[in-house]
């Protein structure tokens, strides 16, 4: 499944996923060799091809007649797709979905090949070697799906009031015209208790808005961390009376507003115990499987987390599904972790970030649980050159949703020019590891300077990354750094610091667990991973998970 749950029950979905594909390297000693392997995965899961970073092929077959849509979660990093030989989608950036409509195809066996590339090059502007691992291959669920002349593209629920027995919402229904003709139909929704019918909609070629309007949902209750309460949302298309096509999202009531300095969601102020989180693993690269996710979770709750930061992209529906599951809140970000300016004069940049933004929000935005969205990790915020880049970028966000704030994770301190734009102010910092500072001096500095000099005003103020590095196993009574004893005492030291700072919302702490990183990274990052898991690679538990547990478990979720 490429969800947590079914999104038709009418529309014939055939998942591509789950089974072997033949998988070809185009380049090295073996090009042109095909094995079997499984989609989704990474390649450098397969043996040989552990540090492989060139073009590969995937090929699959599937049997279908007629207009068939093809949806791909995630293709790393780039991708070209081919049905029976014939260009049908291409595709930048690993971590935002796409889709593609091939019509009238004969009735009978169809070959898809997937070209995808995970090369360092100027055309892709975000993926370059970085602390961080950025594998190839096809790493999320492929899925077709057989669709007639006007299909269901999308539902976006806008949760607005909570009244005396429901809620108060936006509904848009997107749907896409594939002929060229105006095509007439019946539309049907149901969510919980309300249901609605439209008759004799009339849908103009192309992809356009086939509803929008307010609805009173009866009865629904309110998501929030405690009560994560989801209700599905059903869309049909109807012709003749009979179902032509349907689409079912899922979706949480629940209202996010920023005020002087705190975030609430249903009118209380969220206090932040976060983790941020790669997708990796040493068993399956970036494509963990559902049961993977499930465990990182339970072990982030075990420690009494709240949230989770997508550090540095967007993440699988499936595991933001899990997170609107379980109540636990998402500060998702598009994928941008650290550079220059002279990144902005990559002509592909801009470009790039903004398609990722579109495409994140697009997809993702009926999560309840992301409660934030994230730009530009410790991107080049003290400079007048990337300035435009943040303030197109916090535009485009809030043109594309309102109702949920944004802010960019900070490492440019009393240099950042940036302050006045985003919604929340915040900042990664690493006071007893890479400073010779305790964080209570660190944590202070930063916010008196964002109120009185850095323009930040009184905006509601986050620590986005703090934590400290430690190889699992590494014990020691020198209690130097990299042991396990260091990292605990720090991360003591660091959370009660912060935690003790009121006027600061919360904290994430780096990270949840060690990952792997583009071996161009080797300097400081011995065993070319980052250490700062308090969880190493495996999930194997560091000294410094049970002290995080224990000051995590005692405090709120809430400010009051
Ligand atoms: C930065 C960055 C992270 C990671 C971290 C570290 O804050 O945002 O991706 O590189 O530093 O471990 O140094």
């Amino acid at each position: 499944m490429l969800r947590t749950f079914l999104t038709h029950k009418i529309r014939k979905q055939t998942e591509l996923s789950g089974r072997l594909w033949d998988f070809s390297p185009r380049e090295g000693d073996r090009a042109g060799q095909v094995i079997k392997v499984a989609v989704p995965s990474c390649w450098e899961t397969y043996p040989g091809f552990e540090n492989y970073r060139a073009e590969a092929e995937y090929t699959t077959e599937f049997e279908a007649e007629g207009n068939v849509r093809l949806e791909f979660k995630g293709v790393s990093h780039m991708a070209w797709v081919y049905v029976d030989g014939k260009e049908v989608a291409k595709h930048y950036n690993a971590y935002t979905p796409f889709d593609a409509v091939v019509k009238d195809l004969e009735p009978g066996i169809h070959t898809m090949k997937v070209v995808v590339d995970n090369s360092f090059k100027e055309d892709y502007a975000l993926n370059r070697p970085n602390d961080y691992m950025s594998y190839g291959g096809i790493s999320r669920g492929v899925a077709f799906e057989e669709i007639g002349d006007i299909y269901l593209e999308g539902i976006h629920v806008t949760p607005i009031e909570a009244k005396d027995n429901g809620w108060l919402a936006k509904v848009e229904i997107f749907v896409n015209n594939i002929t060229d003709e105006v095509q007439v139909t019946d539309l049907e929704v149901v969510l919980h208790n309300t249901g609605f019918v439209k008759n004799g909609l009339s849908v103009a070629p192309g992809k356009s808005v086939l509803f929008s309007d307010e609805v009173f949902f009866e009865g629904v209750k309110t998501w929030s961390m405690e009560g994560p309460n989801l209700y599905e949302i059903s869309a049909r298309l109807i012709k003749n009376g009979e179902a032509t096509d349907d689409l079912i999202d899922r979706t949480g009531f629940r209202k996010v507003e920023v005020t002087k300095d705190r975030i609430l969601i249903n009118g209380r102020a969220i206090r932040i115990k976060g983790f941020c989180r790669h997708e990796d693993h040493p068993q399956y690269g970036c494509a963990l499987p559902l049961e993977a996710m499930a465990y990182d979770l339970n072990l982030i709750k075990d420690m009494g987390g709240n949230s989770v930061r997508t550090s540095h992209y967007p993440n699988d529906e499936r595991f933001l599904d899990l997170c609107d599951e379980l109540g636990i809140l998402v500060w998702e970000e598009h994928h941008l972790r650290a550079g220059d300016d002279d990144l902005c004069d990559n002509p592909n940049f801009e470009r790039q970030c903004e398609q990722v933004i579109e495409e994140m929000i697009t997809y993702h935005y009926n999560h309840p649980s992301i409660y934030i969205w994230g730009i530009m990790n410790e991107f080049a915020s003290d400079s007048p050159k990337a300035r435009p880049c943040y303030e197109a970028q916090y535009a485009l966000i809030r043109k594309l949703d309102s109702t949920r704030p944004c802010s960019s994770a900070s490492c440019k301190f009393k240099k950042d020019i940036c302050m006045d734009l985003p919604d929340v102010v915040s900042w990664n910092i690493y006071p007893y590891w890479y400073e010779d500072i305790t964080a209570a001096e660190k944590i202070d500095e930063l916010y008196t300077w964002t109120r009185d000099e850095g323009n930040g005003g009184d905006k509601p103020f986050l620590i986005t990354e703090i934590g400290a590095g430690a190889i699992y196993g590494f014990r020691s009574h020198d209690h130097d750094k990299w042991t396990e004893e260091y990292q605990a005492e720090t991360l003591e030291k660091q959370l009660t610091e912060v935690m003790a700072y009121t006027q600061c919302m919360g904290l994430y702490i780096w990270q949840f667990c060690d990952i792997r990183v583009n071996r161009e990274w080797f300097m400081n990052r011995p065993r070319i991973r980052n250490n700062k898991g308090i969880v190493d690679e495996f999930r194997r538990r560091k000294l410094s998970y049970d002290v995080v547990r224990r000051l995590f478990s005692v405090c709120p979720n809430y400010w009051e």
